[in-house]
């Protein structure tokens, strides 16, 4: 039993017996009462400040506690992430964590405005709130800057006026006497519609959904479709297409060529890879290899035996020289090792780029050459190439005139390894160039 209970049990004795009976000769006397009581009070004083105490060390702990979770989000918000997204064509993407519950935002370019949302948010189910979003261009037409009932067709970053006959020029500020425009799609009623007409103070007012214009007399008008790939045909930097435009009633459309396939921006063409898609027909022991437009299936193969010179293919593109006989010198001057490279490049691309790097590889503990001379053996008849040294282990094949597609182009080039002026071994790489038809 603690002090502070044996008192209260004392003093509570002594309350009751003085209770009782009022005498105080019956219990302890009072000075002995008032000790007891000061006693008391001093201990519930120690007992207050002890339990004050607790407590303010308890809410110190509890104010940490609540820091250190307030600063880590939950493990889970870790475990759930959503896939990178782009920023938006003509735009901007502002935001790169991918958390759960972390918020991305796209701004679009100047001229451009935003179609789908602002802001798109990591949910929990591991994709973004809403849908893409894109960058489109402000109308150029919204202004109506064509006159004398000229239609305005948007282009790229730019617009166009096509005049009614009789009219011409930029704004169709002029009057001419022409025959029908080429842009005008006559004698297909297919492209032909007939003009919304109201009656406006009397005057009746006719016009044109958009992608048409008014063609015909007064009396008997027609909305004709606009030939846009006619209309920017011959304005390369405001191509609407990157290949092929096809005019539709109304529009255009663009169209790429077979192996391709039409990107977002609907102008743009991107190479299908046949490869990565498993569309390829390679048999067994033939490799994919994926060009522009289409792919081939290679199956390298080494050089011949000849004499004491043999190879044998240690991958699917390379081939390492057996072992020469000590006093074959012929045997050591022929190629330590052949590795088949392959390449797929756009027609015309810009010169000059490298386009395939050769280096030493010393086998470990052993040292390597202390020089390299490299050069092009072969398949360079037209002066297509350079190989050069880049550093002091690398050598680099340059294109420096533009390959025009489509063509393919094998070139042959060679790394000799010396050590103190004396030849080592001689490296070559068969280089094979697709280069397809188109630019892009
Ligand atoms: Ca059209
Ligand atoms: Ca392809």
């Amino acid at each position: 039993m603690t002090a502070g209970v044996r008192y209260s049990c004392l003093l509570l004795l002594c309350l009751t017996a003085l209770d009782q009976s009022h005498t105080a000769q019956n219990c302890i006397d009072k000075h002995h009462i008032v000790t007891v009581i000061r006693q008391m009070e001093k201990f519930l004083k120690g007992q207050e400040t002890r339990f004050a105490e607790g407590l303010r060390i308890m809410k110190s702990k509890l104010a940490a506690l609540q820091n250190t979770v307030s600063k880590f989000p939950p493990a889970d918000q870790h475990t759930v992430t959503c896939p990178t997204l782009e920023a938006p064509q003509h735009g901007r993407k502002f935001g790169s964590k991918h958390f759960l519950g972390h918020e991305v935002h796209f701004t679009c370019n100047s001229g451009y405005h935003l179609v789908g949302p602002g802001t798109r948010v990591c949910q929990e189910n591991g994709s973004w709130s809403g849908v893409n979003t894109v960058c489109k261009d402000i109308s150029e037409c919204s202004s109506n800057p064509c006159q004398n009932g000229g239609s305005c067709v948007e282009g790229v970053n730019q617009y166009k006026c096509v005049c009614p006959q009789n009219w011409s020029g930029s704004h169709c500020q002029h009057q001419t006497q022409t025959a029908p425009p080429e842009w005008s799609v006559m004698n297909d009623p297919a492209f032909s519609r007939k003009p919304r007409c109201a009656k406006v103070d009397r005057t009746q007012q006719c016009s044109c959904d958009a992608g048409f214009h008014m063609s015909g007399t007064s009396d008997n008008s027609i909305c004709q479709d606009v030939n846009e790939c006619e209309v920017y045909k011959l304005d390369r930097a405001a191509r609407l297409c990157v290949h092929a435009c096809v005019n539709i009633p109304g529009s255009y459309r663009c169209s790429c060529p077979s192996g391709y396939k039409l990107l977002g921006d609907g102008r743009s063409c991107e190479d299908i890879d046949e490869c990565l898609t498993s569309q390829h027909n390679c048999t067994r022991g033939t490799t994919c290899i994926n060009t522009g437009g289409g792919f081939h299936c290679v199956s390298p193969e080494c050089p011949k035996s000849h004499g004491n010179v043999s190879y044998v293919k240690t991958s699917s593109f390379q081939c390492e020289r057996n072992p020469c006989p000590m006093d074959s010198r012929l045997c050591h001057l022929a190629p330590k090792t052949v590795s088949f490279h392959y390449l797929s490049l756009p027609s015309n691309l810009k010169t000059p780029v490298t386009l395939f790097r050769m280096a030493t590889a010393a086998a470990p503990g052993r040292p390597g050459p202390d020089s390299l001379r490299f050069g092009i053996v072969g398949g360079n008849s037209k002066g297509h190439f350079v190989m050069q040294r880049s550093d002091r282990q690398t050598g680099e094949l340059i294109l420096v005139q533009a390959l025009e597609g489509m063509q393919d182009i094998e070139v042959e080039v060679d790394m000799s390894e010396y050590l103190e002026r004396t030849f080592q071994a001689k490296h070559v790489a068969k280089v094979t160039v697709f280069v397809s038809p188109y630019e892009f």
